[in-house]
């Protein structure tokens, strides 16, 4: 069996491409990174080589083509069942958040795109920002006050819900919107946004 290929965006700016990229990063899995640079000439080509859907990521595996986040880490934590708590409970909540991460926050994703490198950026705080904002606040707060001394992740312990929510840069747009808008953060939150900023698994 050769090394399993993601095929990704621009981890920069490709929130999708780079939740499957740190799934796979933190489980320590040897893989081969293929970029290609979206909506370029001939991308669209390129991308349907790999799969009919014709987005990233797209996980090959030896004959095995995966694509959409979810149904990667899905797959994975098939292989390596750590990526989800081994409580059922938590697994079904850490499935909700991962899912409502994955299709929503619609505010937060038109008024303040991924860019990992942004700094500074004047936003207005529409009701609809400032909703999704909240609303993260609230995961972070309610996993942190349940969880705080099994770890310090959203469940104690890494899980999928990382990938798809907190240690995703997604959510530094989320992050970056905190610092503007909401000095007086929580100690629950502050402690995400403060480990954020430091966290070295951007790098790999
Ligand atoms: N729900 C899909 C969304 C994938 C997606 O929209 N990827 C974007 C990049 S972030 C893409 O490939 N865009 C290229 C295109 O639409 O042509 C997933 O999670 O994989």
């Amino acid at each position: 069996m050769g090394k399993p290929k993601l095929i990704i965006g621009n981890k920069n700016y490709s929130s999708w491409s780079l939740r499957a990229w740190l799934i796979l990063s933190k489980l320590g899995i040897e893989f081969e990174e293929v970029p290609i640079l979206l909506f370029t000439e001939g991308y669209k080509e390129e991308l349907l080589r790999y799969s009919p859907a014709g987005k990233v990521p797209i996980y090959i595996e030896d004959e095995l083509v995966v694509w959409d986040t979810l149904a990667i880490a899905e797959y994975l934590a098939e292989k390596y069942p750590k990526l989800w708590s081994s409580n059922v409970k938590q697994r079904a909540e850490a499935r909700s958040i991962s899912a409502e991460m994955h299709s929503g926050f619609f505010a937060l994703r038109g008024s303040m795109p991924m860019n990992c490198r942004a700094k500074g950026r004047e936003v207005m705080l529409t009701a609809e920002l400032r909703d999704d904002i909240q609303r993260i606040k609230d995961i972070w707060t309610k996993c942190r006050n349940e969880n705080a001394e099994a770890g310090s992740w959203l469940f104690g312990s890494f899980t999928i819900a990382e990938g798809a929510t907190r240690n995703s840069c997604f959510l530094k747009s989320a992050i970056a919107s905190l610092l503007v808008f909401d000095p007086q953060r929580s100690p629950q939150v502050a402690l995400i946004t403060s480990k954020q900023e430091k966290n070295g698994s951007f790098k790999r």
